[in-house]
């Protein structure tokens, strides 16, 4: 391992386009947050630097939905979610945004120096233009008829009812959100990053020197390299952005994920006059918190971007979670199937750290994870009130009772098997700890926290010093057993700091300590509260959460999501600049019982005419056999298939499906098809080929 003198911790600037949910805290600053305050308790030199990202598609939508302009977009979420992750906890160093002149200036330079060096491509091609709004429209400002499920509000880049990613071209009646207007094609220039210029570097970089990155970061990467990279515009037409620093550019901005990665930079610039040493010095320590969403960006864009520049460092690690589900469900912004934080501080004044508890012992680390409500009371009530918060209450309670308010002598001559495997735990646990950290196993780390803190439960359960005055020995006994529970107390609460930081300094309260007794090189000592020191009277930790509270919120959830809606609330504009991005795990929809499964009347049929509908470039017109009865269906598959091709092909037909019209033709159930990666289309049937109208069940 390299020997690093200082560490610059990232993450993912959220879009001000909408507050932030549950999801973005899971994903990203939660893991970032711990990640440092551990390292700050380590006393190395580390900068914890994020912010907003204040351009691209997402804030121009929602200023057109909301009837703002994107600045007053920019303003008001910018305000909101600074908000939010400051009263979590979120221990920035500096939380800027990108709509600052530094940022401008440094994104600019950025361009200019790579434009300087030759290292783009200038390419002219076609884009959809709304001649009545004057105007080039990004894929999520056209929206029509989804080819696939027939919703009529899909977008450009996806249809949000049945998931389908989708290219413009592929709607029917199209339509420029902007102005209703039919959008045409145009010519427009760009300037182009050419990233299979650095395939080979970033074979080696990432596949060879960087096997330590998390399987989903390290697997995704693997999959983008295995296809292929393609040059990538870093230029858009648009008003909104950073201008291209170019002659004759008007109405150019810079790509938004050109911009925002380099916040990171213009963030460290704001915050230190010695920026330059944490961008510039190859003893630097970059690591970069994300969502696996963002992991191309992270991984492969903008690390050829700064190899290009020449002047940067590159990141160590991307440990980037995957995604967290809430109920069963997806989260959908535009649903408003979510849970937001600025609600959760409302409902639960107070219960920050409760959230950081559930959210971190629940971290969608390797895989997607649920959050569900039931589990959040559970976690509250079964473990931080009855293992932690309980151990740390008994500890001081006792300590009240036998022995004065004072930490008790220890006498290490009347020492016995069970004390000494209590110091024995914690000094394990050190290690443990450290090292899950150390290597971004977030949860794995506060599962050992809790871990020992049952350990002291079953000590002073086992112990039970309550029992032992008169005995022989007994008031040793009290002693060294409150005497050990009181440290083990005070290491708990070094332990616990990253995680649960409000926790810890009532901790430091009741016990009467400074808080540099956090520094992590104490943990694992035993001689962190003096002999005879009195400390204050307990108060308890965490709370009880009740059953009526947890009701509540998931009646909220409930009543408050929408059947999915046109146009979307928040973050979905990041599917647009996403789009394609193979991702690790397929993402399923909700769990369904058999009942809903039995509704579907599935047939075998057979295609006996099929021929192409006027003007809808997308559909075929079949005409099906299904053995009782010929039917008309619709289908949007001409993109893919030649009418002549398709006659006497077998498929199985959704043949209970209800009539639907289709310009102007009237639509009579659904042939099954099988997309694979590359997008194309294929025919599901039978091995063998059996009469038309056999069920499929
Ligand atoms: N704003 C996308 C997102 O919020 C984007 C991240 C930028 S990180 C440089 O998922
Ligand atoms: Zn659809």
């Amino acid at each position: 391992m390299k020997d690093y003198k200082r560490i610059l911790v990232t993450a993912a600037l959220p879009y001000a386009n909408g507050p932030i949910h549950i999801g973005h805290l899971a994903g990203c600053y939660l893991p970032a947050d711990i990640y440092t305050r551990y390292q700050r308790a380590q006393r190395r030199d580390i900068k914890f630097v994020g912010g907003s990202d204040e351009h691209g598609v997402p804030i121009t939508i929602r200023a057109m939905k909301e009837g703002i302009t994107p600045q007053q977009v920019v303003d008001k979420y910018h305000t909101l979610i600074k908000d939010s992750l400051e009263k979590m906890g979120i221990s920035f160093d500096i939380y800027s945004r990108t709509s600052n002149p530094v940022h401008h200036t440094t994104a600019s330079d950025f361009f200019k120096k790579l434009y300087d060096k030759g290292l783009f491509e200038e390419k002219e091609t076609e884009q959809y233009y709304d001649e009545k709004a004057n105007t080039f429209l990004a894929d999520r400002y056209i929206t029509g008829t989804c080819p696939v499920c027939g919703n009529p509000n899909a977008f450009g880049d996806q249809c949000e009812k049945c998931g389908s990613s989708l290219s413009p071209e592929q709607l029917i009646n199209p339509r420029s959100t902007l102005s209703d207007a039919v959008p045409v094609k145009r010519l427009t220039k760009h300037w182009y990053f050419p990233l299979q210029h650095y395939e080979a570097w970033l074979k080696q970089w990432v596949l060879e020197d960087h096997k330590e990155w998390k399987n989903n970061v390290y697997g995704q990467c693997k999959s983008w390299l295995d296809n292929g990279l393609q040059s990538r515009a870093m230029t858009r037409d648009s008003n909104w952005g950073i201008k291209v620093p170019l002659p004759d550019t008007e109405g150019k901005v810079l790509y938004v994920w050109f911009d925002a990665p380099i916040g990171y930079i213009s963030a460290t610039k704001e915050l230190t006059a010695q920026w330059a040493d944490y961008w510039c010095k190859e003893d630097t320590k970059l690591v970069h918190f994300i969502g696996k969403d963002n992991i191309v960006f992270h991984c492969i864009i903008f690390p050829s971007m700064l190899k290009a520049h020449g002047d940067f460092v590159l990141p160590d690690n991307v440990p980037a979670n995957e995604f967290l589900n809430i109920e069963g469900d997806k989260v959908s912004t535009s649903r408003n199937w979510a849970v937001w934080v600025n609600e959760y501080l409302e409902d639960f004044p107070g219960c920050e750290d409760v959230l950081r508890y559930v959210l971190c012992a629940n971290a969608p680390e390797t895989k997607d994870n649920d959050f569900t409500w039931k589990d959040f009371q559970d976690r509250n009530n079964n473990e931080l009130v009855a293992i932690f918060g309980n151990f740390v209450n008994r500890s001081l309670v006792l300590m009240h009772k036998l022995c004065g308010g004072k930490v008790p002598v220890f006498h290490a001559a009347a020492v016995d098997g069970d004390d000494q495997q209590l110091m024995d735990d914690i000094q394990s646990a050190k290690i443990r700890i450290t090292q899950s950290i150390e290597e971004y196993r977030f949860r794995e780390a506060l599962y050992e926290i809790i871990d020992l803190s049952r350990k002291g439960n079953q000590y002073l359960q086992k112990k039970e010093p309550w029992k032992k005055a008169g005995v022989e020995n007994g008031q040793q006994q009290i002693d060294n057993c409150i005497h050990l529970s009181l440290q083990l107390t005070a290491n708990l609460a070094i332990f616990i700091n990253p995680f649960l930081p409000k926790t810890s300094s009532k901790m430091l309260h009741m016990l009467k300590v400074v808080e540099r007794m956090l520094d992590w090189k104490n943990a694992g000592s035993l001689k962190l509260l003096r002999e005879g020191y009195a400390l204050r009277a307990p108060e308890l930790l965490f709370r009880k959460i009740e059953d009526s509270e947890i009701n509540a919120q998931v009646e909220k959830l409930k009543a408050n999501a929408v059947a999915g809606s046109a146009t979307p609330k928040g973050g979905e504009g990041r599917l647009n600049e996403a789009a394609g991005i193979p991702s690790s795990a397929p993402q399923l929809k909700p769990e369904i019982v058999y009942d809903d499964f039995a509704k579907l009347d599935l047939r075998t049929g057979k295609v006996v005419a099929a021929e192409k509908v006027e003007k809808a470039d997308k559909l075929l017109k079949l005409e099906i056999d299904l053995g009782f009865e010929k039917r008309t269906i619709v289908s949007g598959i001409a993109l893919h298939f030649k009418p002549e091709d398709i006659v006497g092909k077998q498929v199985v037909v959704v043949a209970n499906l209800a009539p639907r019209k289709m310009r102007g033709i009237e639509s009579n159930g659904m042939i099954l098809m099988a997309e694979d990666k590359s997008g194309r289309l294929h025919f599901v049937h039978t091995e063998d080929e059996i009469e038309p109208g056999a069920t499929v069940s």
